[in-house]
């Protein structure tokens, strides 16, 4: 099995790399349905099938070079510790001036990929795509939970989420408050450029990290993860918001997590590659506008 994103013929060593995968197969935290831990090996076989052209972009995306770092074999399953080795991976691409492509695992990897950012870089937002709002504080009784994410990138950073269809009271009064009211998937739905209008004018940084919550897409595209959610945005919605992302903000890196793969069914993790590549095509595109 190869452990190259598109497979080791279009490999790319660290320093020929803009992109830098890094797989984090980490799912202690997941509160039901666990699997996660198999999504970044699950995505990167797949990636070995993808077409390498964008027709969209008329590039080949992977001569912008992609570099995989291997897929850790062994993780402790205690979130701090775990959650400090996700942060030292980041980091440490970021350091070399590269762009992090991190994959999850459960969603609680996020909040060590945005402290390695954070500390790496300034005027940051964190761009959420997601179907929950992991506002909380607290969930069983951890602060590093994957409900928890947005709180804690709170605490570093701005934070916008789009796609949302469920939250809790206590979330939702905390959101009001703060006046972060999140962009509903069925505004979304209703009005694809009016909402990614809405998501754009509340980024007031230069600088982002996106995160993609695959439950953010609708279960009947995405039916591999742990809490599925009705609703939620189509192939092209998710590909609109990404490419005007991309085009107007510089990207520093981004994430794709809460895969679990399900055996027998495929479609999902082929998905998870097609959209990553389809990120960094839109990343690399633009990126030489936005220096
Ligand atoms: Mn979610």
């Amino acid at each position: 099995m190869g452990c190259h994103f598109l497979g080791s013929a279009h490999a790319s060593d660290l320093q020929g790399a803009d992109f830098v995968i890094c797989p984090f197969p980490y799912d202690a935290t997941a509160s039901y349905g666990a699997g996660a831990r198999n999504g970044p090996a699950r995505i990167i076989e797949a990636s070995a099938q993808l077409e390498l052209f964008d027709e969209e972009l008329e590039i080949e995306p992977f001569v912008a070079g992609i570099h995989s770092l291997p897929i850790p074999e062994e993780l402790p399953i205690e979130p701090a510790k775990a959650l400090a080795l996700c942060k030292a991976m980041v980091g440490s691409v970021l350091k070399v001036g590269k762009i992090p492509v991190l994959l999850g695992g459960d969603h609680s990897v996020t909040i060590g990929a945005i402290e390695a950012v954070t500390e790496a870089l300034d005027d940051i937002t964190l761009l959420q795509l997601d179907a929950h709002t992991d506002m909380r504080d607290r969930y069983q009784d951890c602060h590093l939970s994957h409900a928890c994410v947005a709180r804690r990138a709170l605490e570093h950073c701005h934070v916008v989420q789009a796609g949302i269809r469920s939250t809790s009271k206590e979330e939702w009064n905390f959101l009001k408050k703060r006046d972060l009211v999140p962009i509903h998937a069925s505004s979304i739905r209703k009005n694809l450029q009016g909402a990614t209008e809405d998501i754009l004018s509340r980024i007031k940084t230069k600088r982002l990290y996106v995160t993609i919550d695959v439950d953010c897409l609708s279960p009947s595209l995405m039916p591999a993860t742990g809490t599925p959610e009705p609703g939620g945005l189509d192939w092209y919605d998710l590909l609109y918001i990404l490419k005007k992302v991309a085009e107007n903000y510089q990207v520093v890196g981004f994430d794709l997590v809460e895969l679990a793969p399900v055996p027998g069914i495929h479609h999902p993790e082929f998905t998870c590659a097609r959209l990553i590549y389809k990120m960094m095509g839109y990343i690399y595109v633009f990126r030489r506008k936005l220096a």
